[in-house]
């Protein structure tokens, strides 16, 4: 087999190339190269100094992650790294795209680095449960300060190359197009400089107030998470103890956390989610459909939210809607929301102009004839949904993609009121649509392979991440609401709590819990507003204007900050449903309310799977990870499922009498 390495000399600079696509991850193949060749330079006495740069898309983006839990093959990153940093001629960077992770590391080993201004150096390994374990916590720390190793670690968000020159983890920022020569050039000049800088041999004073308020700043994002407190346990070490006792500490928090059930769950998801992209049955290479407009119908907060998408990736969007109040409602909330974004920083003001210049808002419904892909976004009702299709069937153009938005509707009758169901595909955005991160996209029994590849492949573009799912109610994400719902529902007739049923999911790592939910969402949603058909406490808190958040009450009373506290009213009705229905209390545990409100999701999951309305488990797994705040650190409720052990949620399951599953039962569920 030919190795990723190989060697280019330029006069005295041995030039060592790594050409392992798809981003350079260092297997071991690479790491044996690499090795091979930094002894071949220090061997060599007409070396006098080394250049490591990579080819393709990216420097070094990291370990190679699917390496990970296989027995090791020498040399061990820690090792090779260490072996570069020791070397006794310089070693110099040549860093372009995403230097990350074990990439990070490499570079931090060199003695100098170079890259070009679009180049990224990043230490992502929290988000994959991990901390930086070639010695990147402790060089980190003692080349760019305390506060940014903090930073870069335990947040694992990468840094700019100009940041990373400005913070001394970059000596020179070379031109975009000339980084090889470049890199030979500064190799020149550095060749005979002695000492050679080692990032190990610096030191690091401890800064107690930077690390506390670190931490403090970030204690909502770390909740729950093993990882961030590792890392910053490292960091701290850096400026406590010399270089190798550093590293020994660096090695042994990096096994615990590899060891852990929170990093299998994040480095499961990591895979998933690129899983996700690809379809069943779709060839990749299939054409795809050309979107060069999108439109939207229903400049509500969905159909505005779905517009920014667009409009932030640069495709023109026409909006469509029946009253100009409404639509100038609509309009307006998007540039507000843009505009809150320009002031915290994350867009500039000329980047707002340009997104909401490409905005067409009209009342002219013939105005989506123009559109590659029209997105229907209007309220829940079959036939205003059927009503709509028809229309764009008799103006949309040929081979436009119709899509609705529905949650819970059959896009195959949808399609049906259409002469081109072929075209016609759901598109479920989460609200708000311009923040979460999923996207289902519905697959109707007609939808063309091309229909579906382009809208995933859009997906992509406007930064969600896509699943398919079939047609089913609810599809996959509400589908899996629904049966915990339900039980919770009945939980509080049995003597649970609203707060206590919150608390378990709170607990289990969820951002709220069920009933915290219906508050923020609205109690009266899905209400039928009838006031004499009152039949469980959800109808009967809609009745009484308890609507939630909204109306400052709701399964909890809200004060005017909308904190919120129990509510004696919520309890009384309860108390009267508990007697109207006859229901019998008992002590409720924490462990029945995980019983039977989360096992039976993961029930209605295994079902999904059997009835072929996910691709796979994993797929699953993303949904509620990106679509429901799942939390990561266990991995979507059918990882979550594994680590829980299938027989114990079989057992669960059967305990509390619900219909199981077949593949849960005969245990071949994957
Ligand atoms: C680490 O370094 C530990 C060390 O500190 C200590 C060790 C002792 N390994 O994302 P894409 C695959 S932990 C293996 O779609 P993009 C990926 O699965 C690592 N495979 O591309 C996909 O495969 P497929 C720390 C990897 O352009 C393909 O490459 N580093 C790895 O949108 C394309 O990926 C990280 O966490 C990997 N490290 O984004 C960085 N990375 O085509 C992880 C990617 O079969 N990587 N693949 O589905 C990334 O963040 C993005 O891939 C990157 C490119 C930004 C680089």
């Amino acid at each position: 087999m030919t190795s990723p390495i190989r060697t280019e000399r330029h006069d005295d600079v041995l030039v060592i190339i790594s050409d392992n696509p798809p981003v350079n991850a260092l297997g071991a193949a690479v790491r044996q190269g690499l090795e091979a060749a930094v002894k071949q330079g220090i061997a060599d006495d007409t070396i006098k100094v080394m250049v490591i740069r990579c080819e393709g898309k990216t420097f070094f983006a990291g370990a190679d992650i699917t390496e990970f839990g296989k027995p090791m093959q020498e040399p061990a990153l820690p090792v090779l790294v260490d072996m570069i940093e020791a070397s006794s001629k310089p070693v110099v960077a040549a860093i372009h795209g995403t230097a990350l992770g074990g990439g990070c590391e490499v570079a931090l080993g060199c003695h100098y680095r170079v890259a070009v201004p679009s180049a990224k150096l990043g230490t992502p390994e929290v988000k994959l449960g991990l901390l930086p374990g070639a010695g990147g916590t402790q060089r980190l720390p003692r080349l760019a300060g305390v506060r940014l190793a903090l930073e870069m670690t335990a947040k694992g968000a990468p840094i700019p190359a100009e940041v990373a020159a400005g913070a001394g983890l970059i000596d020179r920022v070379v031109s975009e197009d000339s980084l090889a020569a470049d890199a030979i050039a500064f190799a020149k000049e550095v060749a005979d400089q002695r000492p050679i800088p080692r990032a190990s041999e610096k030191t690091v004073a401890p800064d107690p107030e930077t690390v506390a308020a670190f931490t403090k700043e970030n204690g909502r994002r770390f909740r729950g998470f093993d990882a961030p407190a590792a890392n910053i346990a490292c960091v701290v070490k850096a400026t406590e103890v010399p270089f190798a006792e550093g590293i020994q500490f660096e090695r042994q928090e990096f096994m615990r956390l590899m060891m852990g059930t929170q990093s299998a769950a994040q480095r499961h998801i990591f895979f998933a989610e690129r899983q996700a992209s690809k379809i069943d049955g779709i060839p990749a290479d299939i054409q795809l459909r050309d979107i060069k407009r999108v439109g939207v119908i229903g400049a509500g907060t969905m159909g505005g939210g779905i517009s920014m998408n667009f409009l932030s990736a640069g495709i023109p969007v026409t909006i469509v809607e029946m009253q100009q109040e409404a639509l100038d409602r609509g309009t307006g909330v998007m540039r507000k929301n843009y505009e809150a974004s320009a002031t915290k920083g994350r867009l500039k003001p000329e980047q707002v102009e340009q997104a909401m210049g490409a905005l067409t808002p009209t009342l002219d419904f013939n105005a989506l004839a123009e559109c590659d892909l029209i997105i229907e976004a209007v309220y829940e009702n079959m036939d205003v949904k059927k009503d709509i299709f028809g229309r764009l069937d008799t103006l949309a153009k040929p081979g436009a993609i119709l899509a609705s938005n529905t949650s819970y509707l059959n896009i195959d009758e949808i399609a049906a009121s259409t002469n081109r169901p072929q075209d016609v595909v759901g598109m479920h955005f989460f609200s708000p649509a311009n923040v979460m991160k999923l996207l289902e996209v519905v697959r109707g029994d007609k939808t063309a392979p091309d229909v579906l590849a382009t809208v995933m492949a859009l997906a992509k573009k406007i930064r969600k991440v896509a699943v398919v799912a079939g047609v089913t109610y609810g599809f996959i994400g509400n589908r899996m609401l629904m049966p915990r719902q339900v039980e919770a529902n009945k939980l509080l007739l049995e003597g649970a709590t609203p707060e206590q049923i919150d608390r378990v999911h709170v607990a289990f790592g969820m951002p709220m819990g069920p009933f915290q939910m219906a508050d923020l969402a609205g109690v009266d949603i899905g209400w039928h507003r009838d006031p004499n058909r009152i039949e469980n406490v959800r109808d009967a808190l809609a009745a009484e204007g308890r609507w939630g958040q909204k109306k400052q009450a709701g399964f909890y009373d809200y004060d005017e900050k909308r904190n919120p506290s129990p509510s004696p009213r919520v309890a009384e009705i309860i108390n009267e449903w508990r007697n109207k229905t006859g229901t019998p209390l008992h002590e409720v545990t924490d462990q029945e309310i995980v019983e039977r409100t989360l096992y039976p999701m993961v029930n209605e999951g295994a079902l999904i799977l059997e009835e072929g309305k996910a691709q796979r488990a994993s797929d699953i797994d993303v949904v509620w990870i990106y679509g429901y705040g799942w939390p990561v650190y266990r991995g979507g409720p059918m990882f979550w499922a594994k680590t829980e052990g299938y027989d114990k949620v079989l057992a669960g399951l059967e305990k509390h009498g619900f219909t199981v599953a077949e593949s849960l039962k005969n245990g071949t569920i994957k």
